[in-house]
């Protein structure tokens, strides 16, 4: 009666000392997601705090401004906003970026950091109209 009164006991003990593990594994996944979450947020707070923003819109096929200046040594978040029922196809060698806006659509692509100099870009769907260039300084 006594040797399965024991049996029984170290039967729940481990019974429960799994459940405990588990838990323990449970709260330390959950402690990570929430450190890896904050830590994302925080990232993409500063990222966002620390990268200029510069807007370019595609109107009549062209590229207003179609010349825009940008700080040297720095990245930049070019923010293009097609206003144009067509798509139109944002490309620069200099920049070496080529990107497509569908119509009404807006994109975004990083530059630079970038040394000073003329950067000239065009939309490849509307080469003869739409041009512009990036002044950096
Ligand atoms: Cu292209």
């Amino acid at each position: 009666m006594v040797i399965s009164r024991v049996n029984i006991d170290i039967v729940n003990d481990s019974y429960y000392h799994s459940h405990y593990l588990a838990w323990i594994f449970y709260m330390k996944s959950l402690f990570t997601l929430v450190m890896f979450t904050l830590a994302l947020s925080l990232h993409s707070f500063y990222a966002m705090a620390g990268d200029e923003e510069i807007a370019l819109v595609i109107q009549n096929h062209q590229f207003l401004p179609s010349e825009l200046q940008i700080p040297a040594g720095k990245k930049v978040r070019l923010i293009i906003d097609n206003r144009d029922s067509t798509p139109e196809e944002f490309e620069s060698f200099e920049l070496n970026r080529e990107k497509v806006i569908g119509g009404g659509g807006k994109a975004s692509l990083f530059i630079g950091p970038l040394k000073p100099g003329r950067y000239p870009f065009f939309g490849e769907f509307n080469q003869k109209t739409a041009q512009g260039v990036i002044i950096v300084k």
